[in-house]
């Protein structure tokens, strides 16, 4: 064990702290050690590090007592934590220098960490972020969420089709996790609900099952304060009743185990429609009810009143999944605690905050009244008296057709309710809960998404980074409106090659990996295209691959043209149960194949899908992007976080004005933004124009011929296979693809022709990088600090 865990060990130090780890920890000689078993030493080496600053964050916050943050979210999707927890401990060189000396490769060995995949997308990744800057902001946090046993499903292509496989990142020792077997919950489920002559309710559930805690320490820049992700993991109460086992009851004897074995076994790879209901519903309540149960345990042990845990705990709602905190937090002040019942609604509201990450109707939690009352008949009981109190006062009503409405319950429970963008929060405002605005006007507010500069520039990007912090020092990391700092030096020969160099050293390198993994030869002096997110409609990558099926027409129309070269490049997965996503997915595959094996337009034009995109791959490809594609329809996309790491990292985008590309686009200049498409506005209006789909097919020769191509079956040898594609956008097309298109296929030549300027472009990539510093999260985070959680840094 190392002796001095603050100042910087040497490298020869940690290469001692490895080589302990090899032999006390994991039983092995140099002589044997696999690269698995050198990754895992080097990892607890560089672990060991953090506990004495994680230590001494824990005290702190006890000592001061302070306010503390705990963000519920079913979802954190955190990528690898080796390189992380490396850079913001300041041992990079060091680590690197330590394996050499020992004949490793520091970065070989830290690409062979599994991502933690806990989440699906932007708002797994949010949350991701937010733990990262509420550490570095030294704001004292608990990240409370589940233990899946597996994460987000890896993705596959088998001609082109996506196959879904489990992940198994617990396969392998999790080493950043500290098991916590003393720190673990009873969580009843089902039953029924006993009232006494008083009206004081007891619940008694059918099912119970264990909570135990898993933490994982989060480290701030520089390591000055450390926070908790603590996760939780489902255990069997006991492992089996032994008096229903010898009543015979041999299915109930063991329903606690199986219930804990599937609670916390899989991430809900699904972000929009209904699946495993009732178990996604166990899930919700299962680690609302551990976290909560939680930081009760830890207000009172402080010997604090309950009626000032507002004063002490800001919790925060990722999205409606964590609602039940609402009724839970009211049935234990009240059921458990003697609460009055008024008071507790006032005093948990007072505790707790809502952020909504989206509008689509498919996306909003409603659970059956009869499930909720079956699972959790206590809470339903809540939720009635919530249901006729908000009736009373808004004349909203939380219970709607049978259903519980987990929105409408978040916001009259939360005393902030926040969306993630201005255009967001407005149509927040205007539309989804507007009379719920109308009723508490002060309530909505906006909170615009943030990311992580630590690992979406510095980290991500060291060729980059290493020009900033040459240009104007290393201040920026955690300071980022500091790249305003870089413009000066813009325009000038000697940045802007540099600025130039590290984007085609980035490329150079994506270039390789794309060979060597994907089997993919891309030539890194064309434009670099990237669209990167989950596939769904309504974020258009059916418009994407439609503009470049009508490119290719073009060039072949025109081989000796005055074209810029291109490489498409997508990633991105579907939800399982997606149709049209899948078959969006196997079109753009399709579309691929065909194009990339024409010899005439084989030096223009190439479309690249790598599988299986996740955080790791999204390191790899932002650093090395010329035009990022943000190309939802307008209104449908809450913020987007993807364009922000995009951008930071010098890309231009070609964007609608949806979620935060509006604010991008104001805070990087108009001129350097490429804007097309409908408004939200007119998009509402254009919807309601009969055959507006097929009015545009027919305005657009361009985008008639590429259907009729895909009809036809051009890209599947003759087979039609693309009818449900085809029939919707001539017959529905309600994301407006078709309504898009020519200002989309406008906008992207125009774009060719800014390309072919290699300096102006530079220097136009060099402002986004410039003016992009707001979006940080820790911008974000400091919102939330001071007008939802009233929370302040400990540093
Ligand atoms: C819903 C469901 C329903 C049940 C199955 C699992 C599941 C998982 C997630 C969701 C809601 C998805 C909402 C979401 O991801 N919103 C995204 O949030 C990002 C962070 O605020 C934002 O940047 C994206 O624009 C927004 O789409």
């Amino acid at each position: 064990m190392p002796k001095d865990t603050i100042t910087p060990p040497t490298a020869e130090a940690l290469a001692q702290d490895v080589l302990a780890h090899l032999q006390t920890t994991l039983a092995k000689r140099q002589s044997s050690a696999t690269d698995h078993d050198w990754r895992v030493a080097l990892s607890l080496a560089i672990r060991d590090r953090v506990v004495t600053p994680w230590l001494d964050s824990l005290q702190r916050t006890s000592e001061t007592g302070g306010k503390e943050v705990y963000y519920l979210s079913l979802e954190f999707l955190i990528g690898r934590l080796i390189e992380d927890v490396t850079i913001n401990l300041g041992l990079e060189d060091v680590a690197r220098e330590a394996m050499a000396q020992l004949g490793q490769d520091y970065t070989a060995l830290a690409a062979q960490e599994p991502d933690a995949a806990l989440g699906n997308g932007g708002l797994g990744r949010l949350a991701a972020c937010f733990m990262d800057s509420l550490s570095t902001l030294g704001i004292p946090a608990h990240g409370y969420g589940i233990r899946y046993e597996h994460g987000l499903f890896e993705q596959h292509f088998q001609k082109g089709v996506q196959v879904e496989t489990a992940e198994a990142w617990l396969a392998e020792q999790h080493v950043w996790e500290f098991e916590r077997p003393e720190v673990a919950y009873r969580i009843g489920f089902g039953g029924h609900v006993d009232y006494d002559a008083e009206g004081r309710a007891t619940w008694h559930p059918a099912q119970e099952v264990i909570a135990q805690a898993y933490d994982t320490p989060t480290v701030g820049w520089q390591a000055k304060w450390v926070n908790t992700l603590r996760l939780w993991s489902a255990k069997p109460v006991v492992h089996f009743d032994l008096a229903a086992f010898n009543r015979g009851d041999y299915i109930g004897a063991s329903a606690s185990e199986a219930l804990a074995r599937t609670l916390s076994r899989v991430l809900y790879p699904d972000d929009t429609t209904e699946q495993g209901r009732e178990l996604r519903l166990k899930q919700e309540y299962f680690f609302v009810a551990a976290s909560l149960r939680d930081l009760v345990r830890r207000h009172l042990k402080e010997g604090r009143a309950l009626s000032t845990l507002p004063d002490y705990a800001a919790i925060q709602l990722n999205d409606t999944h964590p609602a039940l905190a609402g009724p839970e937090l009211i049935r234990l002040l009240v059921d458990e605690h003697g609460m009055e019942f008024e008071t507790a609604v006032k005093t948990a509201r007072a505790c707790l905050g809502y952020t909504n990450h989206t509008l689509l109707p498919e996306a909003l939690e409603r659970w059956s009244e009869g499930l909720m009352k079956h699972v959790l008949p206590r809470h339903y009981a809540i939720i009635c008296l919530l249901n006729m109190a908000s009736l009373d006062e808004t004349g909203t009503a939380i219970l709607d057709h049978g259903e519980v409405r987990m929105g409408e319950l978040a916001f009259v429970m939360a005393h902030k309710v926040n969306g993630v963008s201005a255009l967001h929060t407005e149509l927040v405002k205007e539309t989804l809960f507007a009379d719920l605005h109308k009723a508490y006007p002060d309530r909505i507010v906006n909170q615009t998404n943030g990311v992580t500069p630590r690992r979406w520039l510095h980290s991500a990007n060291p060729a980059l980074s290493a020009l900033i912090t040459e240009t104007i020092g290393e201040g920026w990391v955690a300071d980022l409106e500091r790249l305003r700092e870089l413009e000066p030096h813009i325009g000038t020969a000697a940045f802007d090659a540099r600025f130039a160099d590290a984007k085609r050293a980035n490329k150079a390198k994506l270039s390789d990996w794309l060979r060597q993994v994907h089997g993919a030869s891309v030539d890194p002096d064309a434009m670099f295209d990237i669209q990167i997110k989950r596939i769904h409609e309504y974020k258009r990558q059916l418009l994407n691959i439609l503009e470049t099926v009508a490119l290719w027409n073009d060039i072949r129309d025109n081989p000796n043209g005055d074209w810029t070269p291109r490489v498409k490049i997508f990633g991105g997965k579907a939800a399982p149960g997606y149709v049209m996503a899948k078959s969006i997915i196997r079109l753009i595959n399709d579309v691929g194949a065909t194009i990339n094996a024409d010899p005439v337009t084989r030096d223009l034009l190439q479309v690249v899908y790598p599988e299986n995109y996740n955080v790791s791959m999204a390191e790899r490809l932002i650093p090395a992007c010329d035009l990022s594609e943000q190309i939802s329809t307008a209104g449908k996309e809450a913020s987007g976080t993807g364009n922000m790491k995009l951008s930071l990292n010098g890309a231009l985008t070609i964007g609608t004005l949806d979620g935060a590309n509006v604010e991008i686009r104001e805070h990087v200049g108009a001129e350097n933004f490429f804007l097309f498409g409908l408004t939200a506005e007119e998009v509402r209006q254009r919807r309601t124009k009969p055959g507006h789909a097929r009015s545009a097919i027919e305005a657009s020769p361009r985008l008639k011929r590429v259907l009729g191509q895909i009809a036809n079956g051009l890209f599947t040898g003759g087979e039609a296979r693309y009818g449900d594609i085809l029939g919707m956008l001539w017959d529905s097309d309600y994301f407006l693809v078709t309504a898009d298109f020519d200002s989309y296929y406008a906008t992207q030549r125009e774009i060719d022709a800014a390309y072919r300027d290699q300096s102006d472009w530079t220097r136009k990539a060099a402002l986004q990088t410039a003016r992009m510093g707001w979006f940080s999260s820790d911008r974000t985070i400091s919102g939330y600090a001071g007008n939802i959680w009233n929370a302040a840094s400990l540093l």
